[in-house]
């Protein structure tokens, strides 16, 4: 049997215990809300994607300060004089501190090396990374920045700092180079690369060191550690000692351990059972003329890695080789658009509507279409009740770190029901073995493992729900939170003894 379930009251008593006499900062670039200015209203919503949904909760539950990147058209007006606000703001919690960047600096760090360099190369989409020396600077700049703003908020103090993904590599080692008493944990929430692949970067051993500035690193999976581990020994000469998990760079140790991430399983069971959610439903089924349907739903982020293209292929596949389906199942993919200025986004929304364009074209009739395409941010009563509609759920990501997609579908369904067909590249398929697992690139397979789910009669589904609801019941978002903080504390404390103490 599994620990005994996490709970938010249980991670604020261990974080009480274990952290509470530092200073708890967050950093990552994403702000968890953002501010608009709309005819001189202030208004706010929270931002979509996976880091918010994890660490939102974490830090309304244990309080403390998250630094970010104020990119918000009203973010300027909604702060205090020293780029404060108080979240979240209907009922404050937490600090969120801001960082000002120029348009320049935006460009070259984050569209630039984050995302055209550091995005594709560490997920096997075969996108070829693009590495600019001016990007390259800017990413520098930028992780200095950051480093100053975090230097100013801990102000000499006690502090903790929990920083975020792959925006930020070098600032771990630029807080150590400030203050060696700085406790400093990351967690790199996409996969890393084989070292065939990670070597293609022209400034990884730079990346490697800013990273082993970190007493914890944290990955999804134990591959991804792996890697990172293998990386740090070929391409800098760090000691690695497999058996305790610890790279030693510099004579000091970084633990790398593999953390799977999770989602807030009560709250998301709690809030799909809502009144509002219901009545969201009723204006679905209507709206979208799915009464009577069997639903099938995708729910992503817009990007080349969630295997969006592949689904649409799959899915026509199906109806071709099941014409008797024809009328009788829909698949609604949902989902918001991202990262809209970098071109290899603007090649996949046009190969998506070509993609969509095909299925459509072909299956549809006058009462009856296969696929309905809605590529906007939808609010979350809308998500949570397209989850409850739909029979069976589909994550066909080519490569992702861990994919939060799946364990909300198995989180809302509260009913038991529902099947999730899931790629075998995401995290999500070490725990969630009782879905569907099926290879995106294989059409045949795919279109196979949508009949499955169509067909699958309920007893079994049941089962299989209840197993995976089960995991991330158990595997949820306060018991990520507590193994890291508590191997972040772990791991300050070794790297503060002399390596021959080993
Ligand atoms: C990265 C890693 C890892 C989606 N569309 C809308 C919307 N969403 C929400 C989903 C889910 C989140 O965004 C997406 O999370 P994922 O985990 O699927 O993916 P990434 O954004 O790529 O996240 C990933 C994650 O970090 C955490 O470590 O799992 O592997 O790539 O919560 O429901 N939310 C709203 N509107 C939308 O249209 N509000």
């Amino acid at each position: 049997m599994g620990e005994p379930t996490w709970t938010r009251e249980k991670l604020q008593r261990l974080v009480q215990r274990e952290i509470s006499d530092y200073q708890l900062i967050v950093v990552s670039n994403r702000q968890p809300y953002v501010h608009e200015l709309v005819e001189g209203k202030l208004s706010y919503s929270s931002t979509a994607g996976g880091l918010t949904t994890a660490i939102d909760p974490l830090m309304q539950e244990c309080g403390g300060t998250w630094v970010a990147y104020g990119g918000g058209k009203g973010d300027y007006y909604a702060v205090d004089e020293n780029n404060r606000i108080q979240v979240p703001p209907d009922d404050p919690s937490y600090t969120l501190r801001l960082v000002w960047l120029t348009e320049q600096e935006e460009q070259g760090y984050y569209a630039g090396f984050s995302n055209e360099g550091l995005w594709p190369l560490c997920h096997n989409a075969f996108i070829e990374p693009t590495f600019k020396t001016s990007d390259w600077e800017t990413y520098k700049a930028v992780n200095n920045v950051f480093a100053k703003q975090v230097l100013d908020e801990i102000d000499g103090r006690p502090a903790a700092v929990f920083t975020q993904d792959y925006h930020l590599a070098l600032l771990p080692r630029l807080l150590r180079d400030a203050d060696p008493d700085i406790i400093t944990g990351q967690f790199w929430h996409i996969p890393w690369p084989t070292y065939e692949i990670f070597r293609i970067c022209p400034w990884g051993g730079e990346l490697l060191d800013g990273l082993l500035g970190n007493d914890l690193l944290g990955f999804h999976i134990g591959d991804h550690c792996d890697n990172f581990m293998e990386a740090a020994s070929r391409v800098l000469g760090s000691q690695v000692h497999d058996e305790y998990n610890l790279v030693y760079q510099r004579e000091e140790p970084t633990l790398v351990r593999p953390f799977p991430i999770s989602v807030d399983f009560e709250q998301i069971n709690l809030e799909s059972q809502s009144p509002e959610v219901t009545e969201e439903i009723d204006r679905l089924l209507e709206e979208l003329d799915l009464g009577g349907k069997i639903v099938g739903l995708g729910i992503d982020r817009i990007d080349y890695t969630k295997g969006i293209p592949h689904r649409i292929r799959a899915i026509g596949r199906f109806f071709e080789k099941n014409p008797e389906q024809i009328g009788k199942v829909v698949f609604v993919q949902a989902g918001v658009m991202s990262r809209a200025n970098i071109h290899a986004y603007q090649l996949l929304s046009d190969q998506i509507d070509l993609e969509l364009a095909a299925v459509n074209g072909r299956f549809s009739n006058d009462n009856w279409q296969p696929i309905l395409y809605l590529p906007d941010d939808l609010p979350a009563v809308t998500l949570a009740a397209l989850r409850r509609i739909a029979r069976f759920c589909v994550v066909s990501s080519l490569h992702d770190g861990m994919n939060l997609v799946a364990k909300e579908y198995v989180a809302s369904r509260f009913d038991e029901d529902g099947v999730l067909i899931l790629s075998p590249f995401t995290g999500s398929a070490h725990e969630l073995i009782d879905s569907v697992i099926v290879n995106p690139y294989a059409t045949e397979a795919f279109a196979d493992a949508i009949l499955e789910a169509v067909e699958m009669p309920y007893e079994e589904r049941r089962e299989r729900m209840i197993r995976m609801r089960s995991v991330v019941e158990e595997n949820n978002i306060y018991l990520w939170a507590a193994r890291l903080f508590v191997d972040m504390m772990q791991g300050a404390r070794r790297s503060r003894r002399p390596i021959r103490s080993y």
